[in-house]
C-alpha cells in the first residue's frame, strides 16, 4: 500500500494570523468574519486568531511575511478584495498582491493562504463574501485548517 499524507481539520491548539484589507471593507469584513467563524468552529480559540488590518490588498503581503517569519503562527490568511474599475489599476493590483502571496507561500515555513476576492463588481464581490456564492473567507480558513496540519505531518 503507498503512504499517504493528508492534513486534518482539527485547529486545537494551533495560532493562526489573518491579514485582511480595509480597502472594500464592506466585503473584507464578512470574509475576516467567515474565517474567524471557520477556526471558531474548528477548535481555534479566540485568543489564538490574530488579525492585522492593512490600507489594501498591496500592502498585504509585506505584513504577511512578517507575520510568518515571526514564528508565532501556524498558518497566515491573506484575506482583501480587489474590484475592477475603469483603469488598468485592478490588474497590477491583483496582479502584484497574487504573485508576491504565492511566492510567500512558497517561501514561508507556514502555509500562506490566498483568500482576495477578484471581481468586476461589488456585487460579485458580495456574493463570495457570504451572500450568494458561499463566503471566500470561510474556505480560506478550512485550507489553512488543512495545510497547518499537512506541513506538521511533513
Ligand atoms: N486595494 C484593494 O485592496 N482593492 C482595490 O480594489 C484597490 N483599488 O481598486 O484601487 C486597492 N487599491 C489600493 C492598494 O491596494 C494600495 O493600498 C495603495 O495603492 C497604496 O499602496
Amino acid at each position: 500500500m503507498p503512504k499517504e499524507i493528508q492534513g486534518m481539520l482539527d485547529g486545537k491548539g494551533k495560532r493562526f494570523a489573518v491579514v485582511v484589507s480595509r480597502f472594500n471593507d464592506l466585503a473584507t469584513r464578512r470574509l475576516l468574519d467567515g474565517a474567524c467563524d471557520c477556526l471558531l468552529r474548528h477548535g481555534v480559540k479566540e485568543s489564538d486568531i490574530t488579525t492585522a488590518w492593512v490600507p489594501g490588498c498591496f500592502e498585504i503581503p509585506a505584513v504577511a511575511r512578517r507575520l510568518a517569519a515571526g514564528g508565532r503562527f501556524d498558518a497566515v490568511i491573506c484575506l482583501g478584495a480587489v474590484i475592477r474599475g475603469e483603469t488598468p489599476h485592478f490588474d497590477y493590483i491583483a496582479g502584484q498582491s497574487s504573485k508576491a502571496i504565492g511566492q510567500l507561500s512558497l517561501e514561508m515555513k507556514v502555509p500562506v493562504i490566498y483568500g482576495i476576492l477578484t471581481c468586476d463588481t461589488v456585487e460579485q464581490a458580495m456574493d463570495r463574501a457570504g451572500a450568494k456564492s458561499g463566503n471566500r473567507g470561510w474556505q480560506a480558513a478550512l485550507t489553512a485548517l488543512e495545510m497547518a496540519s499537512l506541513y506538521q505531518v511533513i
